[in-house]
């Protein structure tokens, strides 16, 4: 398998997951802004939707959509335990939980990487909105499923990465810091960030 990355996107979350998982795989790293990757040739030919993640898989199909990945990722090494087994109601609240941070956290951030400064106070109070609630969660347990890390873990840790370079003060959440810190140590997230770098 191949992974369609970019250092320090979204693609952090299905790379730590292929790791997690002991899964066999390649990075390729993509330009994101050019759409390209490093011998020039044209990411729209890998993915028409022009973003990573994507993860081409050994027959040549391309998987896209990160909380996707991480569930295809997770089902192909059950023992590692990323995600509870398909059709239990645990695995809904995991997805309930990949779907949250997909399309209220994730895409909330959009204004905090433009120009545009007017939008930014705005996008960053709807942010912590949605960080006031995940906080509760992550006040009585240490991962977002309970007692055990999961892949939606691995996508927090990936937003909460970007809140460094965005103005968002992590420090007024404590139960988010704790998660950072529990994600961060792990070797596999550890491993993945220096692949990223080299
Ligand atoms: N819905 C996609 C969104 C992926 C996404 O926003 N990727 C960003 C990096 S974090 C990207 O590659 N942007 C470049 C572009 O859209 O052209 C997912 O959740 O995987």
């Amino acid at each position: 398998m191949k992974l369609y990355f970019a250092p320090g996107a979204c693609s952090l979350h299905p790379h730590i997951a292929l790791r997690e998982a002991g899964l066999p795989f390649d990075l390729v790293r993509v330009d994101i802004r050019a759409h390209k990757m490093h011998d020039g040739s044209d990411f729209y030919a890998v993915n028409p939707k022009g973003y990573v993640p994507a993860l081409m898989l050994d027959d040549g199909q391309v998987l896209t959509e990160g909380a996707i990945i991480d569930q295809f990722v997770a089902d192909r090494a059950p023992e590692a335990k990323l995600a509870p087994p398909a059709g239990t109601m645990e695995r809904y609240r995991l997805q309930e939980w990949l779907n949250f941070i997909a399309t209220e956290i994730h895409k909330a951030f959009g204004p905090l990487f433009g120009n545009d400064e007017t939008v930014k106070d705005a996008a960053r109070a709807r942010v912590a909105r949605r960080f006031d609630l995940v906080a509760k969660t992550l006040a009585s347990q240490p991962y977002l499923l309970g007692q055990a890390f999961t892949v939606a873990d691995a996508y927090l840790y990936n937003m909460l990465r970007w809140t460094a370079h965005t103005g968002i003060d992590l420090a007024k959440w404590p139960a988010l810091q704790g998660l950072f810190a529990r994600v961060d140590a792990r070797p596999t997230v550890q491993a993945a960030l220096a692949a990223e770098k080299s």
